[in-house]
């Protein structure tokens, strides 16, 4: 099965992780700035565990899903150099520690670590596509949340999401359980930001 298909299986889920009230917040401007911060903070903390989780999974990806996973590393190290910038020039505090949905995401990231490939794929494919598709949902962004906005809906990063896809798609996918178990993740991080305004 087409992992896009996995879209059209779970319509609601789906519904909820990329058509948040973080998201609708932050296109109308009603998001307080202490959700975003909050948020933002880790978030910061999420790509580190991404980061981590994508390494392993280049080590012993299929020879056609090195590149674009490879790809997908530089990119992420470049995120968290963007995170650092934009949390100083916020006077946000990156140490924080994790929030329960950040830790709870981390946990799920190291049982996808231990799972076959195709699942671990599908969960990557899963988690980028979620977030394109929710920040693509808050475009074009009210004024003082357009740069987060524009910076996660860029072309290049749609391209990255399509070619994960492929790499998802060539080994199989990975099945329902690991995408609605990403997609679930994902709403729990926009209910903690929403939740918890710093
Ligand atoms: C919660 N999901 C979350 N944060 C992100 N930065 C991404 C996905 C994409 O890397």
């Amino acid at each position: 099965m087409p992992v896009t298909e996995l879209l059209q299986r779970h319509p609601e889920i789906w519904r909820g992780a990329t058509a948040h009230p973080f998201l609708t917040a932050v296109r109308d401007g009603s998001l307080p700035a202490g959700a975003f911060d909050t948020w933002l903070v880790q978030d910061a903390r999420f790509v580190a565990d991404l980061l981590r989780f994508q390494a392993r999974l280049l080590a012993r990806a299929p020879r056609p899903a090195q590149a674009v996973l490879a790809g997908g590393l530089v990119a992420l190290v470049e995120e968290l150099a963007w995170f650092e910038e934009q949390a100083a020039a916020r006077g946000l505090d990156l140490t924080a520690p994790a929030l329960p949905a950040t830790a709870a995401y981390a946990e799920l990231l190291q049982r996808v670590d231990a799972a076959e490939v195709p699942v671990a794929l599908t969960a990557l494919w899963t988690i980028e596509r979620t977030y394109l598709d929710a920040w693509t949902t808050a475009l074009p962004g009210a004024p003082a949340y357009r740069e987060f906005v524009e910076h996660w809906t860029v072309p290049g990063f749609a391209g990255y999401v399509a070619g994960l896809e492929t790499a998802a798609d060539a080994v199989g996918g990975g099945g329902d359980a690991v995408f609605t178990e990403v997609v679930a993740a994902e709403v729990a991080f926009w209910d903690m930001a929403l939740e918890r305004v710093a």
